[in-house]
């Protein structure tokens, strides 16, 4: 990680919070959250942090000036006429991210070079100097409408470091800022996301960061944008890291459990640490990236995986295939839960439960769980014949808060119960890779938590073919 990145992220006054207290104090509001009848532990999400949640996979997608000239961070002095794809196709972008099922995206409509992908009234430094369609292009417009055309939600990041604004870094350059805000947000349509990046590089003062009018653009994103969530650091919050890798004990709050505060974890298809495109970088393999699903999507963690279109200004045909291949992949993982349907058991039933007992978990409804009158309790599945599984599929209702901290999963041998992993926290969902293990029954012991125990799904996976790729990375 850049050490501007994470100072820039303190700067917005929250870095990550990596491995936070696991037995906070608890706080429970059973009026608010009296039905379905289990008593809340606070904090909750927010309706947008949990409709962002659920999206669990988005794509980002970086593109601009940098795209020709083969750099990060363009210094905002490269000309327009660089901006010059041979055949962009908006349609051709969503279409792939669409079928690699993403959810959302997040569109990079102006980067620290401070070129605007849109026809904007406030800047002469956009796509409208450039020789792309005659200057009469606006990308933001045409990938708002492509990406809503296929069904995708639409993001948006607009970064306020701005290396070519004259105004940057004073006063007047808020008023800038708003603007584009305003016309962005006018282009696109309601965003469900708004990436307010925090990064900026070593020729920047304090004085010039202290000069960003931060309550009035988040004020501004609040009135323009009330669904959306805000990254970095207010609504969704950065891991620390740009692997695509959450932590295993993951507290979705605040280090004082003030407030819901999910990560999001940001990486990219191609060469770590490029986010545009650039013609010596290849996809990562398939592995690294079914292994970023596990430690994002696995550890509650939304992903954002950036796919950078190339000079043409489509997805590249190495990443378009690789990213098929990636959703193939995860759809056989995830083909058949062994564990759904079938019959269910558990230590207690929390009485006055809508007739919610164990067989919730295995419903395929994540709005439906088990739960108990105790922070501890076990659920146990009966599969009808012995199964070999290696992937464990765990979730708790987190609409009413975080609760296991604690909790471990076994199998049934002829010697008893035979504990297959452990782990702390479930969260929104949970995914752990464990060896391969054959047996009929199986069963989830939480041991410690937050309120009373509780989960929406227990799912178990053969995924067989992965076995020998994961033997070093199990939970
Ligand atoms: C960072 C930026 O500096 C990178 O260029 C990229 O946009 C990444 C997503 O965020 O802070």
């Amino acid at each position: 990680m850049r050490p501007s990145v994470l100072l820039a992220a303190l700067a917005l006054g929250a870095c990550a919070d990596v491995g936070v207290n696991p037995l906070p104090p608890v706080e429970t509001d059973t009026a608010r959250y009296a039905s379905p009848p289990i008593p809340a532990v606070l904090p909750v999400p927010t309706p947008q942090q949990l409709a962002y949640q659920r999206m669990e996979t988005n794509a980002f997608v970086h593109f601009g000036p940098n795209t020709f000239t083969g750099v990060e961070w363009g210094d905002g002095r490269t000309p327009p006429a660089a901006f010059d794809p041979s055949s962009l196709d908006a349609s051709q972008w969503m279409a792939v991210l669409r079928e690699a099922g993403f959810a959302g995206v997040v569109l990079v409509a102006k980067h620290h070079d401070g070129f605007l992908l849109w026809q904007s009234a406030h800047s002469d430094y956009s796509v409208a100097a450039s020789p792309w369609r005659g200057g009469r292009g606006d990308l933001v417009r045409e990938a708002a409408e492509a990406a809503r055309a296929a069904g995708l939600e639409v993001g948006v990041y607009l970064s306020p470091w701005d290396r070519n604004h004259a105004a940057y870094g004073t006063p007047a350059y808020n008023d800038y800022f708003a603007a584009t805000l305003e016309e962005l947000v006018a282009r696109t349509g309601p965003p469900f996301e708004v990436w307010l990046d925090g990064a900026y590089g070593p020729e920047v003062t304090r004085a010039q960061l202290d000069a960003y009018d931060w309550p009035r653009w988040l004020g501004q994103i609040r009135r323009l944008a009330p669904d959306a969530v805000i990254a970095l650091d207010q609504d969704v919050f950065w891991p620390g890291n740009e692997d695509g890798s959450a932590p295993r004990d993951n507290w979705s709050v605040r280090p004082d459990f003030s407030r819901w505060a999910p990560y999001e974890c940001d990486t990219t298809i191609r060469t770590r640490t490029h986010w545009f495109w650039h013609p010596d970088d290849e996809p990562r393999s398939l592995d690294e990236l079914v292994d970023v699903y596990f430690t994002s999507v696995g550890r509650a963690c939304t992903l954002l995986l950036n796919v950078p279109p190339d000079r043409r200004g489509l997805v590249a045909d190495d990443d378009a295939s690789r990213l098929a291949e990636w959703r193939a992949a995860l759809d056989a993982i995830f083909a058949d839960d062994l564990a759904r349907r079938t019959t269910t058991s558990a230590s207690s039933v929390r009485p006055g439960s809508d007739g919610w007992g164990p067989g919730a978990a295995v419903d395929g409804d994540p709005d439906s769980f088990w739960s108990t009158d105790e922070p501890t309790g076990w659920l146990e599945v009966d599969l009808g014949e012995p199964r070999t599984v290696n992937v464990v599929e765990l979730a708790e209702p987190v609409r009413y808060g975080q609760r296991t901290a604690s909790f471990r999963v076994e199998a049934w041998t002829h010697t008893g119960w035979r504990i297959v992993t452990r782990g702390t926290t479930v969260n929104y969902r949970r995914l752990l890779r464990v060896e391969p293990t054959t047996a009929q029954r199986w069963r989830v012991v939480i041991e410690s938590g937050r309120g009373p125990a509780a989960l929406s799904t227990v799912g178990l996976y053969a995924a067989l073919d992965w076995a020998d790729a994961w033997d070093d990375r199990l939970d």
